[in-house]
């Protein structure tokens, strides 16, 4: 792949050397500028064919940073040299703290040729990041070849894939091609489906772009959970609004929606109220799934984030008990009101006899310990009868239904509402 780079310069002549130097096979303005070039870069003869990269280029701060956020949606970019003094415009730390505001992980190179600042004040005033470098001026031809292939080399083919699928993300988010699938959730004492989890999807005509294990993953790295996150919840809460004339459990929600512990900061709980102010659900219709990744226990500021989540009336469930980081300290240090046993206990049903074990002694404890016991994973009928025996209240899993579309969730849930109420009767 052809590393993209941004120069960003009040000084044209400059701007015309890193044309020279990058772009070697066009020719860029000569002549008029090339004594200037000799001063900066010494001879750019030095080139060599490998050296190109797709450049931009712009002369003041805030044309740079415009360019930038435009580009970016099409492609990354693997370096941008910002100047330190560009007036009368931004200068380069602002253009800096603007790009890093849009995207967090670009790597800057500042180039200074006076000392403004110190290095340390640099730090001081921009962070500790590894993507950030300063250079000199004046700097030679090498220098910025050098930088530009250890930036693009040191990261590995898989954060190079990462990037792009985190820049092809943030377009998704902003173009509206996220959409959701729900799963119901299947209360096994009667049957009936109670409610569903909203899962994110990223597909163009029903083909996956990626799954979500995937961009979840990319969303958390990137900076993007939070607008991801964001749209899924206001889907959540839309189709608990559809689905309210049909709540009759009121002890467990309608929809719940998976939360990483990377998206709970004090604005999730102002996001959650505000949604159930507009769309008029009561807060307990919607649930909470917060994924078991690290240890949530000793996590004193995720822990009061769940609180004031809970204390606001959203049901909290913790999700993929039993596997990756599951921490027992959980359980009664983190007020969670149901707890989803992962999907690879049941899925060693009948056959794995402790599996089998750790199922039917987690459900007697969550029983006594007052939570609803979710189990995930149900994929056959002999499953379902040893987990209803075992004392779990809710169930999920392909026996039931994969993840469906809205609509058909929709007819289910009221189509099973109505079995149930003629069995009532
Ligand atoms: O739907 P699927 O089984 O492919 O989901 C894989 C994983 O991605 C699951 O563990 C699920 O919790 C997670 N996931 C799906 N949608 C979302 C979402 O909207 N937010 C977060 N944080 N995780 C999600
Ligand atoms: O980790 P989380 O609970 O969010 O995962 C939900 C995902 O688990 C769903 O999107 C779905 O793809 C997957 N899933 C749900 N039920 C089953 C099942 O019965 N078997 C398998 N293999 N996967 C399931
Ligand atoms: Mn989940």
């Amino acid at each position: 792949m052809i590393p993209r780079v941004l120069a960003i310069d009040d000084n044209s002549g400059i701007l015309n050397d890193f044309r020279k130097i990058l772009m070697p096979s066009c020719n860029a303005d000569s002549g008029d500028l090339e004594d200037i070039e000799g001063a900066l870069f010494g001879s750019v003869t030095a080139a060599q064919p490998s050296s190109h990269c797709d450049l931009f280029t712009a002369t003041q701060g805030e044309q740079g940073f415009e360019l930038f956020n435009k580009e970016r949606l099409i492609q990354a970019f693997d370096v941008v040299f910002v100047d330190m003094r560009m007036p009368p415009g931004w200068d380069g730390l602002r253009t800096i703290r603007e790009i890093w505001n849009v995207e967090p992980n670009q790597f800057i190179v500042l180039c200074s040729a006076y000392s403004d600042y110190s290095f340390a004040e640099l730090r001081a005033v921009l962070g500790n990041t590894p993507n950030f470098l300063i250079l000199n001026k004046p700097f030679a031809v090498d220098e910025v070849l050098q930088i530009i292939t250890s930036v693009v080399e040191r990261e590995s083919d898989q954060t190079r894939s990462d990037k792009h699928m985190a820049a092809d993300l943030r377009v998704a988010i902003e173009d509206g091609q996220l959409s959701t699938m729900f799963q119901p959730l299947i209360d096994l004492a009667t049957g009936a489906t109670v409610g569903f989890e909203t899962l994110c999807r990223w597909e163009i005509c029903n083909k996956p772009i990626a799954y979500p294990d995937q961009f979840i993953d990319v969303a958390e790295r990137y900076g993007l959970i939070r607008e991801l996150g964001a749209f899924v919840i206001s889907e959540a809460a839309a189709m608990a609004k559809e689905l309210l004339p049909g709540w009759q459990n009121k002890n467990f929600p309608l929809v719940t929606v998976n939360v990483s512990p990377k998206q709970l900061d004090s604005s999730i709980v102002d996001l959650l109220n505000s949604l159930t102010a507009k769309t008029g659900i009561p807060v307990g219709a919607l649930g909470i799934e917060i994924t078991e990744s690290g240890d949530i226990a000793s996590d004193s500021m995720c822990v009061g984030i769940i609180r004031d989540i809970q204390a606001a009336g959203f049901h909290i469930l913790l999700d993929d008990f039993g596997t990756g980081h599951s921490c027992l300290a959980n359980l009664y240090k983190v007020p969670f009101d149901t707890v989803k046993l992962d999907r690879e206990f049941c899925m060693g049903l009948p056959q794995c006899e402790s599996a089998a074990l750790l199922l039917q002694a987690f459900g007697k404890l969550l029983t006594q310990l007052g939570k609803t016991a979710l189990v995930e994973g149900v994929e056959t009928s002999e499953q379902e009868s040893m987990v209803r025996s075992y004392g779990y209240n809710i169930a999920q899993g392909f026996y039931y239904s994969r993840p469906i579309r809205r609509q058909i969730a929709i007819e289910r849930f009221f189509d099973d509402k109505n079995r149930s109420d003629s069995r009532a009767a």
